[in-house]
């Protein structure tokens, strides 16, 4: 496969090689995709130098297949470009998520829908990954009435800029601010931009994109998306309201036994998902799953899981895998 990853030096863009090549990928050529600034730099892959290019020289380069992570307005330009020349694109920025005539896809759940003629691919947003991957099956044997969910997001998920502020602020130097306000010995209810209606733009892709990748819309979600000074991996303290009861026993069974999702759930022994424990992993973790005493049917869990790995690069590599397992490139 000739591939190209688009947004090769950003942070999500480092993770897709390291995956890439982890996996195993069969990539035949790579081609390294990154704004005017990057051209001419260099970057290692399987101990061989590759060139930063620019984005009309990759198209010139017809690849197969175009990891994009550059942001939604180079995926909004650039995408269309590459898939009228045949070249499938696996965006990973919120530009088509919820275009109707693009697919939200969540490999585990949904990849059997993908289709040849599907040039543009949607990866789903990192914090929804992690949790569809655990509503999903539970969803399937109890179906879901409402979600309501507080998210603990690490600083990566804004990247480079934020990563450096909190680093910058632990060291005591003074930087550049990626947030209004110091994010050390500090929480910002605040994940992506405001919108009219009081939510972040982070909140409502929760809300809306679970139901497009469980292509069901018969059940609600209420989020409130939060910044917090970790380093890496979002957490999630998620609260399900069923149509059905359910064993305790039966839900830990389920989720165990779901292809990607690890249970860490153990009070008498401390263990439960921490980003800490998640990083450089690409399982979600589920643990604290405990009953809502408070009221019928309804469970709460906490899911923690690596965004630049599960929640972005290994979600949209699994993507390709799929594609090319099933000749749809
Ligand atoms: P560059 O490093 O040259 O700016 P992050 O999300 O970590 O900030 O990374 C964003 C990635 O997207 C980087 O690789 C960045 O390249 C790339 N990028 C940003 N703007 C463009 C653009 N207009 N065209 C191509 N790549 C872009
Ligand atoms: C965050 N979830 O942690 C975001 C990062 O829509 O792809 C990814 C933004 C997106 O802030």
């Amino acid at each position: 496969m000739k591939v190209a990853v688009v947004g090769a030096t950003g942070m999500v863009g480092e993770v897709m090689l390291k995956v890439l090549s982890e996996r195993n990928f069969p990539v035949t050529h790579l081609i390294l995709v990154a704004s005017e600034r990057s051209v001419g730099k260099k970057i290692t892959y399987k101990g061989k130098e590759h060139t930063i290019i620019g984005l009309a020289d990759a198209v010139t380069a017809k690849p197969d297949i175009a990891i994009f992570s550059a942001g939604g307005d180079t995926s909004l330009e650039w995408a269309p470009r590459f898939a009228e020349i045949g070249t499938t694109v696996i965006d990973n920025s919120s530009a088509w998520r919820m275009d109707p005539t693009k697919k939200l896809v969540v490999p585990e759940i949904n990849a059997h829908k993908l289709k040849q003629e599907d040039k543009i691919i949607a990866n789903p947003n990192c914090s929804t990954i992690q949790l569809v991957m655990a509503l999903a099956p539970l969803h399937k044997k109890y179906k879901m009435k409402r979600v309501v969910i507080s998210t603990y997001q690490s600083v990566s998920g804004t990247g480079v800029k934020a990563v450096q502020q909190l680093e910058n602020e632990i060291a005591g130097i003074k930087g550049e601010m990626a947030y209004p306000y110091p994010i050390s010995r500090n929480a910002l209810p605040h994940c992506d931009v405001f919108l009219d209606n009081g939510y972040t733009k982070e909140e409502m892709k929760l809300a809306r994109e679970p139901q497009k990748i469980l292509d069901d819309r018969t059940f609600s979600i209420s989020a409130t998306a939060v910044r917090i000074p970790t380093a890496g991996g979002h957490s999630e303290s998620v609260n399900v309201e069923f149509n059905t009861d359910f064993q305790l026993n039966e839900v830990r069974r389920i989720l165990n036994d779901t292809p990607g999702v690890t249970v860490q759930d153990n009070p008498d022994t401390n263990t439960y998902p921490m980003p800490i424990y998640a990083h450089d992993k690409d399982e979600v973790f589920v643990g604290r799953i405990r009953r809502d005493e408070s009221q019928r049917n309804t469970l709460n869990m906490w899911i923690v899981s690596d965004n630049l790995r599960k929640g972005a690069a290994t979600n949209a590599v699994q993507i390709a895998e799929y594609l090319v397992a099933y000749n749809l490139v």
